[in-house]
């Protein structure tokens, strides 16, 4: 049974609304310089192919489309916390925001690009969460030759209130053991697999050896994908102090029920957050926007 969406608003020619992996509802985006895929459920963008090239967000074949797992690659929103809930260890993953349905509130054509946004607000679940605030999160998808995503959050409280945030990208690339990530040399990071010290900035581009997990804190850098075996994948936020860098590996890869044993090297996690000390406190009335923009050659 597809989760049959709210009631949609006007929709371009570019836009299609369908039935998509186990039933969810998705948004079929189909416009003059790109495409793209993008789930109410969690307003999880799943694919971009810009006009004429190959897809640049990756999904795991194993991906599950069920109530209460998010899907496995292209882009999940983690919000209002990122990675385990420190108050309710029994609380999901990265935030309830994924795991939710979204409403599809606005579509429209911008020259060659189509701009797609989401609604989140908070419910009775949300409100009886680790996270009991009322807000509302909006999030724009910018589908063309360059995919952007701008997720905007209001507090609606009558308090001040404190989250993190994450857009969670998954990039294809032809093989992690060839790529190296350059923009983040002199940034110190934690390595989330080795404490939760800072380590000492790095002087070199990432290349990737093992499991890799990092968190880089105060960085508004630009990052490049590139090397021998991948097309160049450039990342440009606004409104993010913090980058997380992730790829499981063969172990981890292969403890994960919805991600295939072999897939590890098809991909990289380049993160535009706000996480840890760079997370975002707001006023009531007040409303913070984290963006990113995707640019691949060929
Ligand atoms: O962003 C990296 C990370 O926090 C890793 O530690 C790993 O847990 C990954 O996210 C995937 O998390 P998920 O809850 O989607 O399985």
């Amino acid at each position: 049974m597809s989760s049959a969406p709210a009631a949609l608003p006007p929709l371009p020619a570019s836009v299609k609304i369908g039935v998509g992996g186990g039933g969810l509802t998705v948004a079929r985006v189909t416009g003059r310089a790109g495409s793209a895929e993008v789930y109410l459920r969690g307003a999880h963008v799943t694919s971009w192919n810009p006009s004429g090239n190959a897809p640049v967000l990756w999904m795991s074949a194993e991906s599950r489309f069920t109530p209460g797992s998010p899907l496995r690659g292209g882009v999940p929103i983690c919000f209002p916390w990122f990675g385990a809930n420190s108050a309710d260890p029994s609380a999901p993953s990265h935030g309830f925001a994924r795991l939710a349905d979204w409403e599809l509130s606005a579509a429209r054509e911008e020259g060659d690009d189509v701009v797609v946004e989401f609604r989140l607000t908070d419910s009775d679940a949300t409100r009886n969460s680790a996270w009991p605030h009322r807000f509302e999160a909006v999030y724009s998808v910018t589908v063309g030759a360059r995919l952007g995503l701008a997720l905007s959050v209001t507090n609606n409280d009558t308090r001040d209130f404190s989250y993190e945030e994450a857009l969670h990208t998954y990039l294809a690339i032809g093989d992690i053991r060839s790529i190296m990530l350059t923009g983040l040399e002199g940034a110190p990071f934690v390595d989330r697999l080795a404490g939760h010290d800072p380590q000492p900035a790095e002087s070199q581009p990432v290349r990737f050896e093992a499991e890799t997990d990092r968190i880089y804190l105060d960085t508004t850098a630009a990052i490049t994908v590139g090397g021998a075996e991948s097309r160049g994948i450039t990342v440009t936020k606004a409104g993010s102090d913090s980058t997380v860098v992730w790829n499981p590996w063969i172990d981890k890869a292969a403890g994960m029920s919805d991600f295939g044993d072999s897939e590890w090297t098809q991909m990289v996690c380049v993160e535009t957050c706000n996480i840890r000390s760079n997370a975002i406190n707001l006023e009531p009335g007040e409303t913070h926007t984290m963006s990113v923009w995707y640019d691949a050659t060929e």
